[in-house]
C-alpha cells in the first residue's frame, strides 16, 4: 500500500531521507487535491488509462550513480526536480524500477504531502499544483513520463507559478 504522510518540514537532514512528521495523508485526501494515485501490474494497464486520457507522449527518465557518477552532479539534478514548481499541464509519472517522493503542496493548509513513489506506482499530477520530486537515499529510480501532448515540461518556479492560470484555476478548484 502506497505510503503518504506529512512532510516534517525539516531541511537540516538531507532531503532523501524519509522525512516523516508521523502524520498520515490517505488517498481520498489526495484526491481532494486532484492528486491520484494507483497500483499498476501492467504496462498493458497503463498504455489504457494514457490512451483514455489522451496522452500522445512519453519518456523514460532514469536517475541513478550508474547515470550520475559523482555525487555533485547527482545532486545537481536532484535539486532541480526538488525545487517547488508546477506544470501548465496535468502529468503522470509511472515507476518503472527503483524509488523516489513526490512532494505535493496542499494549497490550503500549505503542508508538503509526500507519497512515496515504488515500481508499479502512478501518480497524476494535476497542472497548476506545486510539486517536487526526490529520490531516496537508494539513490535510484526509472520512471515513465508521460505528456498530453509533446514531451515539454516545462516547470514554472515559486514564485512565478503563483500568476499562472493553471495555478489560479488550480486553487479555485480546491477551494
Ligand atoms: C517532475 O515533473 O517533477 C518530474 O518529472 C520529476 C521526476 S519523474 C520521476
Ligand atoms: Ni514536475
Amino acid at each position: 500500500m502506497v505510503q503518504a504522510y506529512i512532510h516534517d518540514n525539516n531541511y537540516e537532514t538531507d532531503f532523501r531521507e524519509a522525512h516523516d512528521s508521523g502524520v498520515p495523508v490517505t488517498l481520498e485526501q489526495l484526491s481532494k487535491l486532484g492528486v491520484f494515485y494507483k497500483y499498476l501490474e501492467t504496462q498493458e494497464a497503463v498504455d489504457a488509462l494514457a490512451e483514455e486520457r489522451n496522452y500522445k507522449n512519453r519518456d523514460i527518465v532514469n536517475i541513478s550513480r550508474a547515470t550520475f557518477p559523482d555525487e555533485q552532479s547527482l545532486l545537481n539534478k536532484l535539486s532541480i526536480f526538488f525545487t517547488e514548481h508546477l506544470h501548465e499541464d496535468e502529468e503522470i509519472r509511472y515507476c518503472l524500477d527503483g524509488e523516489g517522493y513526490f512532494d505535493v503542496r496542499d494549497p490550503i493548509s500549505n503542508d508538503w504531502i509526500r507519497i512515496k513513489f515504488e515500481p508499479n506506482d502512478l501518480i497524476i499530477v494535476p497542472a497548476g499544483i506545486y510539486h517536487r520530486f526526490t529520490l531516496t537515499s537508494k539513490n535510484y529510480v526509472k520512471a515513465l513520463r508521460l505528456f498530453q501532448d509533446e514531451p515539454k515540461w516545462l516547470a514554472i518556479n515559486k514564485p512565478e507559478g503563483d500568476s499562472s492560470t493553471a495555478y489560479q484555476n488550480y486553487v479555485q478548484w480546491v477551494a
